[in-house]
């Protein structure tokens, strides 16, 4: 987000555009530091490890979930935020958050965390009991943005989440052929995520408090963590109003 638009909170005509050619717009100061101090304190207490005994950290990735206690919903709904969904997604057309849903809580560490694949999430069909079959369609019913907070400093160092600029473009051109069924997490993987392999990757780090607010088909992945300072992020989705029948966005393909 721009500076000059800090003042007043809403994105910037250039920022909906950066949203729109890139797939994610990133919002300095979403929420405060003081929150994202209470959120760690409740989820360090969680992890089983002590924040000051790196030897406590015996495993690359702790995933935590389904937080509704005040830091996490005042954090998700932030004027700052707010005015943001209502630029992205449109007035009356999402619902606020609630919880924060998972948070793969990552330490430093040799070992592989066995997470670490591009993919992109699935918003339907999620009642399956194999992920690899979940789906999402064109209109990406049930799921109008991923988001990714940032709840403590992420670096280049702190295992951020790589993204591949633009792919949110290939994944709806694919999609603009597969009617309401969409395609399925599996079918995605097996054509590499529309070829996007090629792509620029930028990595989702900033401040705690900062929010990347993503287009839902961007194609992402987690990494080994091999710096010093755990990191904590939510990765929840943003809900469209009308539940999980809604369409999420209006369809971005121009093709089919
Ligand atoms: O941990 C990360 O950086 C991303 C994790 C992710 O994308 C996922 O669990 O779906």
């Amino acid at each position: 987000m721009r500076s000059d638009t800090c003042s007043s909170r809403v994105l910037h005509i250039s920022d909906v555009e950066a949203f729109h050619e890139q797939g994610f717009v990133r919002i300095d100061d979403a929420f405060s530091p003081d929150l994202a101090d209470q959120a760690r304190a409740i989820l360090w207490r969680d992890t089983g490890c002590d924040a000051h005994d790196p030897l406590s950290w015996t495993q690359p990735v702790v995933r935590l979930g389904h937080y509704v206690q005040e830091p996490f919903r005042l954090a998700a709904n932030t004027p700052a935020l707010h005015q943001a969904f209502d630029r992205l997604v449109g007035p009356g057309r999402w619902e606020p958050t609630m919880s924060l849903g998972t948070f793969p809580i990552r330490f430093p560490s040799s070992e592989d965390p066995g997470d670490a694949g591009w993919h992109v999430d699935m918003s339907f069909g999620t009642g399956n009991p194999d992920f690899m079959d979940w789906r999402i369609n064109r209109f990406s019913r049930g799921r109008a943005l991923l988001m990714l907070f940032l709840f403590s400093d992420v670096t280049d160092d702190d295992a951020p989440t790589r993204i591949r600029v633009g792919s949110h473009r290939a994944i709806a051109d694919l999609l603009s052929t597969a009617g309401e069924q969409g395609l399925t997490l599996r079918e995605l993987a097996a054509v590499d995520f529309a070829g996007t392999a090629a792509l620029p990757e930028v990595h989702a780090t900033g401040p705690a408090g900062t929010v990347y607010l993503c287009h839902p088909f961007l194609v992402h992945a987690a990494q080994p963590h091999r710096g010093r300072n755990p990191r904590f992020m939510a990765q929840p989705p943003l809900l469209p109003r009308g539940g999980s029948e809604a369409n999420g966005l209006p369809e971005l393909s121009t093709k089919g």
